[in-house]
């Protein structure tokens, strides 16, 4: 994945080069095993392979060129920051992956050691010069959801322009009142940074473009409740990662082609297992970029994931945003709308999560959830219960994982998970 052509970029960008290029190594090998290695995948992969092999190259030099045209860059931490606005504004929306263990130890000199392996993943590549996205923002939005992450911002803060969103704990009329607001004071800060006027009809075509998206992501989500199963869970979370960065007309033309094959493998009875394989469901936190391990063991172990439960799926992808507005304000209505239907375990409380995690395992025909917390992450270790409740419940039976980005504990996560496959395949 290291290419000469662009060390002149990545120097420019200061990014530390020989970790970087240790970083590129890793990550190239990481793929070949868990991905490349894959049987029958879909030939719409293809651009997928391409995206990510460029991951750090030409994506980052269309970032550099929309600079270069006086386009500003907004790296996003979470599916919270309005990207219908972002577009409206004429900037480019990139999500800040944070999915493995970099520059841990200067992190840790920002935040505690207990923090979640997200959290100091996003704080270690900007402290160990890695992420090229990191350096080509013009502004990093975060948001007040998890203590973590809150608490984090502050530190953060200090390296890297930064607009923190209030993000409401409740779904209350006045939370909903805050996080108007909110979007409010972002659609400012979006005007005053771009020097663009949001106006309603490009505020029309900034939720249209990410509308579209959704329904490509959407249309994907319900193929794979087909037995056998189109496409590999790996390959679907890749999609979903590859949504947060790459251009979103152009990733919904090549979704979209992809959809068409699946259906074609569906008519013609194929899939990527035989019919009949265990189906396990993805729940709860978000799998950024490289974070690939359990979805890698879970279908090592004789498994084919059939959807992820998360904001890295389908907690970004559900809903949409209403397009029948048509003045400014109606439209921040619909926005507000919709960005509050979100189930993040922040909220309290949040019981739509629970309706809408058996649902998804109902629709999509599960044999068993897995729920995955990450370590120390407070909200949704506190919701495995409720999960495991509701899917007992609903008689899914379902497996609670917390773990991080460390190898260490792939041999103990196999055994276990391995039993639980066998006990859905009995
Ligand atoms: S809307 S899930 S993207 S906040 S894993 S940092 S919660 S301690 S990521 Fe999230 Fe927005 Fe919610 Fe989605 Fe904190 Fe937990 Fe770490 Fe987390």
């Amino acid at each position: 994945m290291s290419n000469p052509n662009y060390t002149q970029m990545w120097e420019n960008l200061n990014l530390d080069l020989s970790a970087h290029d240790g970083l590129l190594e890793v990550l190239g090998k990481f793929y070949g095993d868990i991905y490349l290695s894959q049987q029958g995948r879909l030939k719409g992969m293809e651009y997928l392979d391409f995206v990510l092999s460029e991951v750090h190259g030409l994506r980052i030099k269309e970032l550099q060129d929309a600079k270069a045209q006086g386009r500003k860059v907004i790296g996003t931490f979470c599916v919270f920051v309005p990207e219908e606005l972002t577009l409206a504004a004429d900037a480019v929306h990139v999500g800040l992956c944070a999915g493995a263990d970099a520059g841990t130890e200067q992190a840790e000199q920002l935040v505690p050691r207990n923090t979640c392996a997200l959290i100091k993943s996003f704080i270690g590549f900007k402290m160990a010069r890695l992420c090229p996205y990191t350096e080509s923002c013009d502004l990093v939005v975060g948001e007040t959801t998890c203590d973590g992450k809150k608490k984090a911002y502050e530190a953060f803060s200090e390296h890297v322009p930064m607009h923190v969103m209030e993000v409401p704990h409740t779904k209350s009329q006045s939370a909903r009142e805050l996080f108007k607001a909110e979007v409010l004071r972002y659609k400012e800060q979006l005007e005053k940074l771009t020097g663009t006027t949001i106006t309603p009809q490009r505020l029309a075509e900034g939720i249209r473009i990410v509308n579209e998206k959704r329904r490509a992501l959407q249309r994907l989500s319900a193929l794979r409740a087909s037995d056998p199963a189109p496409i590999s869970g790996r390959d679907a979370l890749l999609i979903n990662q590859v949504s947060f960065y790459d251009d979103p007309v152009r990733f919904t033309q090549s979704v979209n082609t992809l959809c068409d094959q699946m259906e074609e493998r569906i008519k013609a009875g194929e899939g990527i297992t035989p019919a009949g394989t265990p189906r396990l469901m993805l729940s709860g936190c978000p799998m950024a970029v490289p974070n690939w391990k359990l979805p890698y063991i879970m279908e090592s172990s004789g498994a084919v994931i059939v959807g992820e439960e998360s904001c890295i799926g389908t907690r970004n992808t559900r809903d949409l945003v209403n397009e029948s507005a048509d003045s400014m304000d109606a439209m921040l209505d619909a926005i507000v709308d919709r960005y509050m239907k979100i189930d993040c375990a922040c909220f309290t409380p949040n019981d739509e999560r629970t309706g809408n995690v058996t649902s998804m395992a109902k629709e999509l025909k599960a044999d068993g959830i897995v729920h995955y917390a990450l370590m120390f992450c407070q909200p949704y270790a506190h919701e495995a219960f409720k999960i495991d409740k509701a899917s007992r419940e609903a008689g899914i039976p379902m497996l609670a994982i917390e773990t991080d980005y460390s190898m260490e504990d792939v041999e103990q996560l196999k055994t276990r998970v391995e039993a639980f496959v066998e006990m859905v395949r009995s």
